[in-house]
């Protein structure tokens, strides 16, 4: 999987995580995501235990989706919906269901506002810019919040082991540096409306800061 990554492929998930209604199908979610962690995997084993927990929360909502409750989890508005009608989720402590659904997908939403930031930064960087900082800004303006101390420092040792931005455009695989560029400007408003749909909807029904 790792040789055949391509931003592309990337892009086309979450193209297609939208449906008519704008509604965000899981299936796509978590392929998009698949992509990014293999895309991630290629550039080295200091990321693996950043790809290990992005892989156990990809495989538990893959299970829910082929679950014998499958349906209701078709998308992420169908599964908020299953999840709080039948009190499948640990509102405010953990407890009884400690890996539901909206908890898991909201870790990975987390993520995609890292996601978001980083390639925007990508996208208007200049030859002499860092792809390590870049990435610890993205990651200090979104995830970082969220992780404790320990977590906030392997990150930060991870971040150092980028490839640099030349060698960053070209394991993304898309072309040129211009046609990365011009990629990245197709594939960043549909990861910014995917976002934010989400995040909508995630603060409608007071679902941020599940534990
Ligand atoms: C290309 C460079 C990759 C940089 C990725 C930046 C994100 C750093 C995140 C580091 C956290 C990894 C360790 C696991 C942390 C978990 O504790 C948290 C919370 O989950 P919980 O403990 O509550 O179950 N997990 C997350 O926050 C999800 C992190 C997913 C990160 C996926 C990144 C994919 C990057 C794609 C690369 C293009």
């Amino acid at each position: 999987m790792a040789d055949s990554f391509s931003l592309r492929n990337v892009l086309e998930n979450f193209k297609s995580c939208l449906s008519d209604n704008k509604e965000v199908y899981v299936k796509y979610y978590i392929s998009g995501w698949r992509e990014l962690v293999s895309f991630m995997n290629s550039l080295g084993s200091v990321f693996s235990f950043i790809s290990k927990d992005a892989v156990s929360k990809i495989q538990i909502l893959e299970n829910f989706l082929m679950g014998e409750n499958g349906t209701h989890y078709l998308t992420v508005q169908s599964m908020v919906k299953y999840e709080l009608d039948n009190e499948l989720v640990d509102l405010t402590k953990r407890g009884s269901h400690p890996e539901s659904g909206c908890r898991t997908l909201l870790r990975l939403h987390r993520a995609l506002r890292w996601l978001q930031l980083f390639l925007e930064s990508l996208r208007t960087s200049t030859e002499d810019s860092k792809t390590s900082v870049m990435c610890s800004e993205a990651y200090n303006a979104s995830l970082a919040q969220h992780h404790p101390w320990i977590i906030r420092k392997a990150a930060g040792v991870a971040f150092c082991a980028l490839p640099g931005r030349d060698a960053f455009f070209e394991v993304m695989n898309a072309g040129s540096h211009q046609e990365v560029i011009t990629l990245l400007g197709e594939a960043l408003p549909l990861i910014s409306e995917v976002y934010q749909i989400t995040e909508d909807l995630y603060a409608k029904n007071k679902l941020l800061d599940l534990p």
